[in-house]
């Protein structure tokens, strides 16, 4: 199914490609409706980011004062940060979107070659350079947001993400913690995160064409043929990405913690995983997810209830890890260096934009132009990794929903003592919430 329906996208872009030179339209006519698709998921990052991180703070704040959510909250958060690092390290050792002329410049030393080690290093010794700090606490207000930040040592004619991040944050807490009058402006931004979600939706549906033309204009520029070669590429970092997180990143975590075999829980999620596979969607793979984890895998369902429905809205480990391959695979393809406070940025943007992606088919796409906004890359490239989302976002909501399954199993072995204290002091009756 997969390899005749990437023939039939590919066809097509080929069918439209001789139409568009037959008709000598011009590029830029047959780039529009891709243009207008891309303008769009620019116009709903600020709303995106604003009210999803408001209201995702806010809620965890009121939500985490028991010791399972927090310990749930540090488990989503850990997993996301050593899912980017891993897509980090890959694609910058792969190198997918690096021409081949330029690697054969780094093989025979003309250029510094610099090894991922290195990059590390530096990161590790660059943590913070003061632009950094600068970005992440410089003045964030409706009048400036549109004019232009020095973002951690690029320019950036778009939104200064980071600032927005951090008073975000800075503001559910507090707002998390106003009682009553804190309650009414957190319903505001549910509000607003519903009609946020709502536009996202119509656009959508708008997708399948923006996408096809944003294509055909791509295949129309293509001189060389040698992008397909670094689009193989990009799948396969991401794809082998995926896998090591879920084959041994995220069982060893949970048999360090569990001490039990993660290939056979892994087993008893089947069913959820095959699920998300097909159709693309934490949200709607829950009801799944529920019965593998309860049936199963026979985990409490005062965990279930908490680390299932929340894990699928912010725990997105395979989404987090697309994010930083695909943006530095953008700036490989743009011959645009990154510095090392840009891959930070790129780091703490790709765990926020899979915070802010909603558990439905192709949120991750949405959300990657926060990602290229952050860091001042063109986010018209995303057309290149648009024509293979349809395959990628099937793999990695698979590791989505294995990200949060594990979540809940840990978190119950850690909350042992908290929940023998429950069955002791309550007769609750804990029904299958589905
Ligand atoms: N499809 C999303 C999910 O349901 C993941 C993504 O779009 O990245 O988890």
């Amino acid at each position: 199914v997969t390899c005749s329906v990437t023939i039939r996208w590919i066809g097509l872009g080929v069918v439209v490609r001789e139409y568009a030179s037959l008709s000598h339209l011009h590029k830029q006519y047959f780039g529009f409706p891709g243009e207008i698709l891309m303008r769009m998921l620019k116009l709903v990052i600020l709303p995106l980011i604003i009210s999803s991180m408001i209201t995702g703070v806010a809620a965890l704040d009121s939500e985490v004062s028991g010791k399972i959510g927090l310990r749930a909250v540090v488990y989503y958060f850990s997993t996301t940060i050593i899912a980017v690092i891993l897509g980090i390290v890959l694609v910058m050792t792969i190198k997918p979107g690096v021409s081949q002329e330029a690697e054969h410049i780094d093989r025979t030393g003309t250029t510094p070659n610099v090894t991922t080690v290195d990059t590390l290093l530096d990161l590790v010794r660059n943590m913070f350079p003061e632009n950094l700090l600068q970005a992440c606490f410089q003045q964030v207000t409706v009048i400036n947001i549109t004019k232009d930040y020095k973002i951690v040592g690029s320019y950036s004619d778009g939104i200064n993400v980071l600032g927005l991040i951090v008073f975000c944050v800075a503001f559910g807490l507090v707002i998390g913690k106003m009682g009553e009058r804190g309650r009414i402006l957190l319903e505001f931004f549910d509000a607003l995160n519903e009609a946020t979600m709502r536009l996202v939706q119509i656009i959508m549906c708008y997708m399948p064409v923006g996408i096809l033309f944003l294509i055909a204009a791509k295949i129309i520029e293509v001189e060389d043929w040698e992008i397909f070669r670094k689009m193989g590429l990009y799948m396969v970092t991401v794809l082998s990405g995926l896998a090591i997180h879920s084959t041994i990143c995220l069982p060893l975590i949970y048999f360090a913690i569990v001490r039990k075999n993660p290939y056979t829980f892994t087993l008893g999620m089947a069913q959820a995983l095959v699920t998300a596979l097909m159709i693309s969607s934490s949200s709607a793979t829950l009801p799944v997810t529920f019965r593998c984890a309860e049936e199963n895998l026979r985990i409490d369902k005062r965990i279930t209830r908490f680390v299932l429905p929340v894990g699928a809205t912010i725990n997105m480990d395979g989404t987090a890890l697309y994010e930083a391959v695909a943006a530095i695979f953008i700036a490989q393809l743009n011959d645009y260096s990154l510095d090392v406070g840009q891959i930070v940025t790129i780091s703490i943007t790709a765990t926020v934009a899979s915070i802010g992606a909603a558990g439905v088919p192709n949120a991750g796409l949405v959300t990657m132009v926060i990602v290229l906004t952050a860091v001042g890359l063109p986010a018209n490239d995303v057309t290149l990794i648009v024509a293979v989302d349809w395959l990628l976002d099937r793999f990695r909501t698979m590791i989505n929903v294995l990200g949060d399954a594990y979540g809940a199993g840990i978190v119950q072995k850690l909350s042992r003592r908290e929940l023998e204290r429950m069955d002791i002091t309550s007769d609750v009756d804990v029904t299958n919430p589905f």
